[in-house]
């Protein structure tokens, strides 16, 4: 980072200025924990010479998240788009299942991939989870279950969606993807629907590499997915039902078990950087960043701004691209919903008209970097960046205009080709 404070709109890389920062600040920098605990558990795996299928890695793994959250099954897989699409089938959904459109595509991709229909639900502007209020005007004879999204680990509203699915006879699940060590109503998540599946994705706060797990407290549930996910093998030879490959590896538990040691210092080092944000911003015009609930465990992972263009004089695209110039890559999710990427644009072209909430929360969220790869420097010239741009938004829409467009996937598709801070 550059030694020096950035006060005037001359100093911002778009007018020509230093770039902020050397090297790029990516939205989901994995959060390492100790190097010398993985690599000795991943010295143990060689030693073992067991390295996958049910390994002691993965029933450690899996037996210390369903403590941690308190279920009776945690089924560890190798990523949460495998677990969403397992679990699904394990429930048998079919026909139509309502899910928002403001998530990442994967919840949708899951039900589309087993001809599912994903009916897209508009969601809450305040807390972007889907809206309850809106589900049951979209249920139809061919509905048979509701997956809700605790979209930034905030909780979807789990009791109404709860009530409807009772009244209703629907399945109700979650993804969870976002939500691992948060709480709704002093609960952990991963308690609450017939199921809930996390991410441990090397994005996610806790990640395991690669990395997902559903968590229920139906036995029979477990055990088909614990058979769907090892190609429907009940033992050797023996093939009774219908399954496909979604085991977690050993080294991907070893990673997880090793994540969950480090899992408070994650948490308070987002939580710093929350407040360090929230500290900054809260005089800008125009920016609301969203809250995480005090009463409730949150992993602060996500650093969720929304930026109203008519206060602010910018729009959150132009202020991406400022902080873009800079090398701070920050990102646009969930846009444009999933309702506007293939197949589902085409095959629901109309779509759009059902989801004004979505629409515009997808328009104004800008995610902005954190995790333990930042530091209080860092949030603070980001910071400064946003107020300096908002306060001379005029000259800055007027650079921006004669600015060729910077090619924002070459920026994120690029691995770092240096040492990543952290600890591992
Ligand atoms: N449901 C929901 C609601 C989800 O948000 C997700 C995933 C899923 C289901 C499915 O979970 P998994 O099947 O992935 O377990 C990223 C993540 O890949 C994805 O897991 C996550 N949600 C989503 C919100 O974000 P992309 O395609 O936008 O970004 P990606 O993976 O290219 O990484 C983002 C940035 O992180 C990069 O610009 C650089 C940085 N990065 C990434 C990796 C992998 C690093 O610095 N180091 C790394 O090792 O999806």
């Amino acid at each position: 980072m550059k030694q020096r404070v950035t006060h005037s709109s001359a100093e911002l890389a778009i007018f020509g200025g230093d770039l902020d920062f050397r090297e790029p600040l990516h939205v989901g920098r994995p959060n390492l924990g100790s190097r010398e605990a993985f690599l000795a558990r991943i010295n143990d795996m060689l030693d073992r010479d067991w390295l996958t299928n049910n390994g002691p890695f993965v029933r450690e793994f899996e037996q210390r998240i369903a403590d941690m959250v308190g279920v009776k099954h945690c089924v560890a897989m190798c990523n949460a788009t495998i677990a969403l699409e397992i679990v699904t089938r394990a429930l048998e959904l079919t026909g139509e299942v309502i899910v928002p459109s403001f998530t990442f595509i994967a919840t949708a991709h899951a039900l589309q991939w087993q001809q599912i229909t994903p009916v897209f639900c508009d969601i809450d502007p305040r807390t972007h989870t889907i809206d309850p209020a809106r589900v049951e005007e979209l249920i139809t004879p061919r509905t048979t279950g509701i997956i809700g999204v605790h979209t930034w680990g905030h909780p979807c509203d789990v009791e109404a969606l709860t009530e409807i699915a009772r009244r209703r006879g629907l399945t109700l699940m979650f993804d969870a993807a976002h939500a691992f060590g948060c709480t709704h109503q002093g609960q952990p998540i991963g308690r609450f629907g017939a199921a809930e599946v996390f991410s441990f994705h090397a994005t996610k706060f806790f990640n395991s590499l690669e990395g997902g797990a559903v968590m229920t407290n139906d036995d029979d549930l477990a055990a088909k997915m614990r058979l769907m996910k090892n190609f429907g093998f009940a033992g050797p030879d023996n093939v009774v039902y219908i399954g496909t490959n979604g085991k977690m590896t050993e080294v991907s538990a070893a990673m997880g078990l090793t994540s969950l040691e480090s899992l408070e210092a994650f948490r308070q080092t987002n939580r710093g950087n929350y407040e360090a944000y929230r500290r900054h911003l809260q005089s800008v015009a125009g920016l609301r960043l969203m809250e995480y609930d005090d009463r409730e465990s949150n992993n602060f992972q996500y650093i969720i701004l929304e930026v109203d263009e008519s206060a602010c004089g910018l729009s959150r695209d132009q202020l991406q691209k400022v902080l873009q110039a800079e090398n701070v890559l920050a990102r646009r999710y969930f846009h444009p919903g999933c309702h506007r990427m293939e197949p589902y644009r085409s095959y629901y072209p109309h779509a759009h008209l059902l989801l004004p909430a979505t629409e515009s929360v997808s328009s104004r969220v800008l995610v902005l970097p954190t995790g333990t790869s930042i530091g209080s420097d860092d949030i603070e010239t980001i910071c400064q960046i946003i107020a300096t741009a908002i306060a001379h938004a005029d000259a800055v829409k007027a650079q921006l205009a004669t600015t060729p467009e910077i090619a924002i996937e070459d920026a994120l598709s690029s691995a770092p080709a240096h040492p990543i801070r952290g600890e591992l």
